[in-house]
């Protein structure tokens, strides 16, 4: 005991008791006092008479947003070929035949329709293959994209 702790060997005192010993050891934090804790090790912590006290994390997921989606519109003409939009659409918007007509004729009779919805670089990206496709062909179909 005197070898494993000097600091309780004093001249005319009998040795502490085993628990006094084990208590004064383990109970002293680990700080330096000339700085200053951190929130969670605060005041409190240090006059806790059963020590530093443990602090639970209960949010476990932090805030995150949804990124927002874009419609991408089809505009009609009086002069595209339906055929080239129907091309269009099953080109850049990967629809069958089927679903590439009933688009084109809901634009050609309504005078918008929706190609689809995305994220706003897949949508703007999307308008862009369109329109260079078209200009490329030399017909006036114009696409847009709108916030959905
Ligand atoms: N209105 C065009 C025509 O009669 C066809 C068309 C359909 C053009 C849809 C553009 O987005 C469009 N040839």
């Amino acid at each position: 005991m005197a070898a494993l702790y000097p600091i309780f060997e004093q001249p005319g005192l009998a040795p502490p008791p085993q628990h006094a010993i084990f208590q004064s050891v383990m109970t002293q934090p680990i700080t330096n006092p000339s700085r200053p804790l951190p929130p969670h090790m605060a005041k409190d912590d240090e006059q806790d008479p059963d020590g530093p006290s443990v602090g639970i994390a209960t949010r476990t997921r932090p805030k995150t947003k949804q990124p927002s989606q874009y419609k991408v519109l089809m505009l009609n003409d009086d002069y595209t070929p339906m055929e080239f939009v129907v091309h269009c659409l099953k080109r850049f918007f990967t629809m069958d035949t089927d679903d590439a007509t009933r688009v084109m004729l809901h634009v050609h009779q309504r005078g918008v329709g929706v190609c689809g919805i995305f994220s706003y670089e897949v949508a703007e990206t999307k308008v862009n293959q369109v329109m260079d496709f078209a200009r490329q062909n030399q017909h006036p179909l114009q696409c847009t994209l709108e916030k959905a």
